[in-house]
């Protein structure tokens, strides 16, 4: 399995639909707050150019889209 980083902000409705999917399906990946973490919303920027959550980064290759997140995790996650 990649390493895997979800990047998410709580407020965020489209964040909260991915982390719905992962609780339901009890999926455990490693999960940061760019709002609240300034590390985190560095890797962020420096991954895609852009502040937009959620984003999922497998093995440092960024993946946008809700809808593209929780697919990808039917397709791969075993
Ligand atoms: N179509 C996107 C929408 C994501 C979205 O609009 N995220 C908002 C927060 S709810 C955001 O990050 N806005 C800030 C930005 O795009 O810079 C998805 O489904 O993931």
């Amino acid at each position: 399995m990649p390493e895997l980083v979800l990047y998410q902000s709580d407020w965020c409705p489209f964040c909260r639909k991915v982390t719905s999917y992962l609780k339901s399906n009890d999926i455990e990946i490693s999960i940061v707050d760019p709002s609240e973490d300034p590390q985190a919303a560095k890797e962020l920027m420096d991954m895609t150019g852009r502040r937009q959550v959620p984003c999922l980064s497998i093995d440092g290759t960024p993946l946008l889209e809700s809808d593209d997140i929780i697919q990808w995790f039917k397709d791969n996650w075993k």
